[in-house]
């Protein structure tokens, strides 16, 4: 079997929607694929290996800290996707009404697309870390207040968000099953589908996640928010990823059923990711309660990647229970090596959402397609995935029902835009390990297509 170099094939994901690309007719000959050949080299950083099945692995990033050498070294080397840890809040990007602040964001989205790492975005509607000004609004002026935010904000950074925290902590702690009393809560409690619905108009291409805390496990709070779902989905709100944090520690271990809990998720229809992961401790206590996370990501099909909530302990917002992977001095801890061998140890590919079936085994590429559509248009995104065979490259065949029409491809060149539509791999992402996948997606005008795209490829 042929490897791709172990960072490569980390980064492949990584890619994922930080080209948009124009499909012109004719840009690429589809045909002329040129054999690569691959070097073995077994995963060795949390990003190649977490790619290995597809998955991202992710940390949370504070701009002050990209001066940081040591801090950036890591965050270079290890991880596929970057969550700005304060900097996309709404105190932070408006803090005064109507005038809008990137600055900081905007540096760490660039540095996450410089490593080829994808962003998550955080967090644009949540009762917290608002500005002055917001909590002094209510009624209908909060609730224009909050859409306004939510529009420009995404509208801001269109195409290059993986997924968004539309909507942050909004319910309560404890046995309620209630919504949290905020001031956002008070504008109706339709306040959390608005906002959806805000965040897939200024960016279609984005994931809209909810995300919370004290939900890792199944309760009252986790309920609630499963119902809520299940609600949107039923109704058509658009929501495509739930949010775990996962901040673990003594008094709140990772649940006996971490797994099961993402796993009724996913049976939504919803992506899961694990948000905003630490687990306070140490040795092996710690580096077990790693492993469990992580092996409950890779068992559940539809969690899509890991994210840790900051580079080294010394980072944490809760540094003193030395809750991350790398010491203060950026050294590698048991919890590290522990989360790595369990990467290492695969698991099941992701994403499941895919409407037609798993690769028949033998086959030399499969490509599964999941879409987002409303009135008027649609966003579709393919996975491909090699048979036993590593990929040198491949092209997707897609067909379009009359009157539709792609207007942008991300990850893939086009060729056609109408009907027929074939889309060839790019440079970055033209080789797939044996039984590994890539992603890419497509916009555009009129209905989505419904049958199943096609699949060709060159073997390494
Ligand atoms: O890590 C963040 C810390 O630097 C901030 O001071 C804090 C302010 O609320 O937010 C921390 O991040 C939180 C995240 O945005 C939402 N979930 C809980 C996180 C830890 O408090």
């Amino acid at each position: 079997m042929t490897f791709e170099p172990a960072r490569e094939r980390g980064r492949t994901p990584g890619r994922m929607r930080s080209a948009v690309l124009g499909v012109a007719a004719g840009a690429v000959a589809v045909s002329a694929f040129i054999a690569l050949s691959g070097t073995a080299d077994a995963a060795s950083t949390l990003g190649a290996s977490a790619g290995a099945s597809g998955r991202y692995f992710g940390t949370a990033v504070a701009a002050n800290k990209l001066s940081d050498a040591t801090y950036v070294g890591i965050l270079d080397r290890e991880f596929t996707m970057v969550t700005p840890e304060n900097e996309m809040k709404w105190d932070a990007t408006e803090p005064n009404q109507d005038s809008f602040s990137y600055a900081d964001a905007d540096r760490i989205v660039s540095h996450a697309t410089g490593i080829g790492a994808r962003v998550r975005g955080h967090a644009l509607a949540w009762h917290s870390q608002q500005p002055g000004w917001v909590q002094n609004l209510s009624g209908t002026a909060l609730r224009s207040a909050m859409l306004n935010h939510v529009t420009q904000v995404a509208t801001h950074y269109r195409g290059r968000i993986y997924a968004w925290d539309v909507v942050n902590e909004a319910f309560a702690d404890g046995g309620s099953g209630a919504r949290r009393d905020s001031n956002l809560q008070r504008t109706g409690n339709d306040w959390i589908e608005a906002a959806f619905r805000a965040a897939r108009a200024a960016d279609p291409t984005a994931k809209l996640c909810y995300n919370d805390y004290n939900t890792d496990g199944q309760n009252a709070k986790s309920n609630a928010v499963y119902a809520m779902v299940q609600d949107f989905k039923s109704r058509g709100v658009p929501i495509d990823c739930v949010g775990f944090q996962s901040h673990f520690n003594a008094q709140s271990p990772v649940p006996g059923d971490y797994q099961a809990n993402l796993q009724r998720f996913a049976n939504l229809g919803v992506e899961v990711q694990i948000t905003e992961l630490d687990i306070e401790g140490s040795g092996s206590t710690q580096a077990d309660a790693f492993a469990r996370v992580v092996q409950a990501c890779l068992h559940v099909t539809a969690c899509t990647g890991i994210t840790v909530w900051g580079i080294r302990d010394t980072d944490s917002w809760r540094a003193g229970g030395t809750p991350l992977l790398f010491d203060g001095n950026g050294g590698k801890k048991a919890a590290y090596t522990s989360v790595l061998n369990t990467l290492d140890g695969g698991g099941t590919s992701n994403p499941p959402s895919s409407s037609t079936p798993p690769p028949p085994s033998g086959a030399a590429c499969t490509a599964t397609f999941s879409t987002n559509a409303w009135s008027g248009g649609f966003v579709t995104t393919v996975k491909v995935t090699a048979g036993s065979s590593a990929l040198s490259s491949w092209s997707v065949g897609v067909t379009l029902p009359g009157g539709s029409a792609v207007t942008s491809a991300w990850n893939a060149q086009g060729t056609g835009t109408s009907g027929a539509v074939q889309f060839a791999n790019v440079s970055y992402n033209a080789r797939v390990a044996a039984g590994g996948s890539t992603e890419f997606g497509f916009q555009g005008t009129g209905s989505a297509p419904s049958a199943a795209p096609t699949c060709t490829v060159s073997l390494t």
